[in-house]
């Protein structure tokens, strides 16, 4: 059983960057407290010439009491000791939306087909974490393989957040005004 302490969660190992570039969907999704990204979330990752990972990502949200829009976020990436866990700095393309310095650690890929990513932003005095959110992301906006879908439920136990997950739907909201899903 796992005891639930942030500093004991396993990551990916021999995490390799370069394969973890490219189009992700999130097809599931924990949120964290506060305002998020609803849905038709998408991510593309990629490896600049120096190694560095940036990121820009997509995804319906609702601002400003009932403002329904696609948020168009950026991201760099700062690496740690550990090759699987990253600093991620992000902000809205547009001032209004919203920016932060956020751990985005990918916990388990095998890089054709799903990634498990976790973040946890504030940790409680017992070592567990208080505010986290986590992303499940597939190659392909349809969903899992099951065999995927086996393994991404163990790996969502191990992060204590088993059932804490909604389904991360996929109707094109941001196809018309960004460029991320449609290449
Ligand atoms: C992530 C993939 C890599 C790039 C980025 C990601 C996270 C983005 C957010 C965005 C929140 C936006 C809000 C706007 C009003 C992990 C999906 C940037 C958390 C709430």
């Amino acid at each position: 059983l796992p005891n639930c302490q942030v500093a004991n969660i396993q990551v990916m190992q021999n995490f390799d960057k370069t394969r973890y570039a490219g189009t992700w969907y999130a097809v599931g999704k924990k949120d964290p407290e506060g305002l998020f990204l609803l849905d038709n979330i998408v991510a593309q990752l990629n490896i600049g010439e120096d190694g560095k990972m940036t990121a820009s990502a997509e995804g319906r949200v609702i601002i400003l009491n009932n403002w329904e829009m696609c948020a168009h976020m950026l991201a760099t990436f700062e690496d740690t000791t550990d090759p699987a866990k990253f600093k991620m700095k992000y902000w809205g393309a547009a001032a209004y939306l919203q920016t932060g310095n956020d751990d985005h650690w990918v916990i388990d890929t095998d890089y054709d087909n799903y990634a498990v990513h976790y973040s946890c932003r504030l940790v409680d005095s017992d070592g567990t974490c208080l505010d986290s959110y986590s992303f499940i992301f597939s190659r392909h906006a349809t969903g899992l393989r099951p065999e995927d879908q086996v393994i991404v439920t163990q790996k969502k136990q191990e992060l204590c957040l088993l059932g804490k997950y909604r389904r991360v739907a996929h109707y094109g909201f941001c196809k018309s005004s960004g460029s991320l899903d449609q290449q």
